[in-house]
């Protein structure tokens, strides 16, 4: 009798990431011949509860950050595990990754390994249904293109400069489709560009392609990206502004928070009371890590301040868990959920996450990760899962284009079968 098509290999190389430092690429290959491979990302600003990523540790190569073990634990460990099942099921390829590993943050193996292996089989899986991975991976009919969340002035620990927020987003919701959100995107991206240079400001990218000038203060960063929508003809109604404060870097023993660059510590009080008079002053969509990942008293405090009227995002709060998010819930903490699959480790449990997040009514944001790679599978996983919003870095350096590339490739396939995740998200606003 003929064998299922089944996993035959499972390979793994070490590679580079945006940021120059090693990640892993993994390759599975079916019985019938196809083959999917994966990059994994790598955080700098990483919550405490994320799974743990796996480095060799041995300083005489790549400082330490060399990935050969990991790789060495695919083509050994995990190929052994997985040769000759049966490529039919996601879940039970990655219930074998989870048990295989054994551990609650997947220590044993690395969650870089089993997101590579996760993500290539994923990829090997669609290519045998002849689908794109987007297709293979969504379980509903309706097809969703996120709004880009455009990180256009970078600062935080993914600068060198003297801005303690780390991300200063813009996001077009009122834009009619993706492409239209992109163009508009690139266009304030670029008259910001004009404006730093125009008053004698380094235009110097930060690791996610935005700029990283030093600048008077933190608020100087919303005037300037407020006049630079204006300058290329769009108006604050339309686009938005977006924070990731990543607060969980401030937060000290003591449970104040201490903003390293301005050399300011803040009560929580303080804090949360300057977040909520932004919300007033500037057109703000959202805040992520609005606070430390730990600070539940300020998190529920705010959210019950301010979650009406603006999106609050949990990213190193939540860590992309299912368990942390259903504490989130039961607490009523955020109301949004930031999605990153090297955070768990494996497809099922991030989509797993999404979906709870979406039963719960937490919106769900797919991101990348500041270290990244030319791999686009966020991309895919966003409109497969229907997350309305995405967060990949500005319009520029590779590795951040890649996925805003890829979406406008299969929003040039689903052609005017699909909606935009901007419109549904200003619609609500509007209600
Ligand atoms: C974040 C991310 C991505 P990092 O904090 O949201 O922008 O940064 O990958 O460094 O955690
Ligand atoms: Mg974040």
């Amino acid at each position: 009798m003929k064998r299922k098509c089944h996993i035959v290999e499972v390979d793994a190389v070490e590679v580079l990431d945006s940021r120059g430092n090693p990640t892993v690429f993994s390759q599975v290959i079916l019985s019938d011949g196809s083959r999917g491979g994966a990059m994994v990302p790598s955080g700098a600003s990483t919550g405490q509860y994320e799974a743990h990523e796996r480095r060799d540790g041995d300083p005489t190569r790549y400082g330490g950050k060399g990935v050969r073990e990991v790789v060495e634990t695919i083509r050994q460990d995990i190929a052994a595990e997985l040769v000759g099942v049966s490529a039919d099921c996601q879940q039970t390829v990655d219930g074998l990754l989870c048990r295989l590993d054994g551990t609650e943050d997947k220590h044993r193996l690395g969650a870089n390994a089993t997101l590579a292996v996760s993500l290539a089989f994923a990829r090997a899986r669609a290519r045998r249904m002849g689908k794109p991975l987007w297709q293979a991976v969504q379980s509903e009919g309706v097809h969703t293109l996120p709004c880009p969340m455009m990180n256009v002035l970078n600062g935080g620990a993914h600068a060198d400069n003297n801005l303690d927020i780390q991300e200063f987003m813009i996001v077009p919701i009122g834009l009619p489709d993706f492409a239209e959100a992109i163009r508009c995107g690139s266009e304030i991206y670029h008259a910001l560009g004009k404006l730093l240079k125009g008053r004698g400001l380094s235009t110097a990218v930060g690791d996610e392609g935005g700029y990283a000038p030093s600048l008077e203060s933190d608020e100087q960063a919303l005037e300037l990206l407020s006049e630079a929508i204006v300058k290329a003809g769009y108006n604050t109604d339309d686009v938005r502004i977006s924070l990731d404060v990543a607060a969980g870097e401030w937060l000290q023993a003591d449970g104040r928070y201490h903003l390293p660059k301005a050399d300011a510590m803040l009560t929580r009080e303080e804090l949360s009371a300057k977040w909520a008079a932004w919300a007033n002053e500037w057109p703000l969509l959202s805040i992520e890590d609005a606070l430390g990942d730990d600070d539940q008293r300020g998190w529920q405090t705010l959210t019950e301040e301010i979650g009406g009227r603006l999106l609050l995002v949990g990213d190193d709060l939540f860590v992309t868990q299912e368990s942390r998010l259903l504490a989130g819930i039961r607490q009523r903490i955020a109301n949004a959920i930031l999605i990153k699959p090297n955070q768990v480790g494996t497809l099922s449990e991030t989509v797993a996450t999404v979906k709870t997040a979406r039963r719960s009514g937490y919106v769900p944001i797919l991101s990348h990760r500041s270290g990244d790679t030319e791999d686009p599978a966020i991309a895919d996983l966003a409109v497969a899962l229907g997350a309305p919003l995405i967060k990949t870095g500005a319009p520029c350096r590779a590795e951040r284009t890649a996925k805003y590339n890829r979406l406008l490739t299969i929003a040039h396939d689903l052609g005017r079968n699909v909606k935009f995740g901007g419109s549904l998200l200003k619609k609500e606003k509007e209600q």
